[in-house]
C-alpha cells in the first residue's frame, strides 16, 4: 500500500495499482473527482470515502466505482476482500464515531512526505454541540464519542 498526498507531490497516475482509495472533504471534492477520473480512465477502480461522500453521497456516486459512507475501520476489510475478487459493491456503509477497533496508524506511510515531525494521538470523535454550520455536528449526529 502506498500513500500519495496531492498537496505535497505529483500523483503517478500510470503506476500500476489494483485499487485507489481517496478521502474526500467538501473543499477537496472537485480535485478528488479529477483524480478519480484519471484513474478510472486507466481502468483502475476507485473508492471514495470521508466526510463529503458520507454527507452528500448522491453527488459523489457518479465519480467512483464505489463509495464508502461512514468510518472505515469496521468496513475496510470487506472492501479489500471484494476488490481482490473483482467484485466491488457500488456502496459500503459503516457506523461513524465508534471507538477505534485497535487499528494502528501506518505512520511509515508518512515517511518522506515533508510533514512536520509531530506525532498526533486521537482520543475522541465528534462534538456535543449542534452548530448548524458545522459538518462535524451533521456527521457525528451532535454526539461526542
Ligand atoms: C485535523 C483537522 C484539520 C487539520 C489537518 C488537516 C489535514 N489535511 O490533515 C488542520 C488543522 C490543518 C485542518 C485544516 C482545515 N480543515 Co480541518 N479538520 C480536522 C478535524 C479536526 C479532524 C480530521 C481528521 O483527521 N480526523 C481523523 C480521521 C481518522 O477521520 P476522518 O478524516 O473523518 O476519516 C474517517 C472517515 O471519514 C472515513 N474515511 C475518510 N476518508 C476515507 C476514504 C475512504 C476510501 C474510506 C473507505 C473511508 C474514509 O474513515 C476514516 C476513519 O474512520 C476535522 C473535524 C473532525 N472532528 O472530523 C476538521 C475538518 C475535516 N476540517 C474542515 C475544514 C473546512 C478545514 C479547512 C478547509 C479550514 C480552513 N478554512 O482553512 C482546512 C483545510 C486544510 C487542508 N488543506 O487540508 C472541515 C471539513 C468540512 C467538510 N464538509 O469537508 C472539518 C470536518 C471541520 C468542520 N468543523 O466542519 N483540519
Amino acid at each position: 500500500m502506498v500513500l500519495y498526498d496531492d498537496r505535497m507531490e505529483e500523483i503517478p497516475f500510470d503506476e500500476p495499482t489494483d485499487l485507489v482509495a481517496i478521502t474526500v472533504e467538501t473543499y477537496t471534492a472537485r480535485r478528488a473527482y479529477e483524480i478519480s477520473a484519471e484513474f478510472r480512465q486507466r481502468g483502475v477502480p476507485v473508492i471514495l470515502g470521508g466526510m463529503h461522500p458520507t454527507l452528500i453521497p448522491e453527488e459523489t456516486r457518479p465519480h467512483a466505482d464505489a463509495i464508502f459512507i461512514g468510518d472505515a475501520e469496521t468496513g475496510w476489510a470487506e472492501v479489500l476482500n471484494d476488490a481482490r475478487q473483482g467484485r466491488l459493491k457500488p456502496e459500503y456503509r459503516a457506523p461513524v464515531g465508534r471507538p477505534q477497533t485497535g487499528t494502528l496508524t501506518r505512520r511509515d506511510l508518512f515517511k518522506g512526505k515533508g510533514y512536520l515531525p509531530v506525532t498526533l494521538l486521537q482520543f475522541s470523535r465528534g462534538c456535543r454541540f449542534a452548530c448548524n454550520f458545522c459538518a462535524v455536528s451533521a456527521y457525528f449526529d451532535r454526539t461526542q464519542f
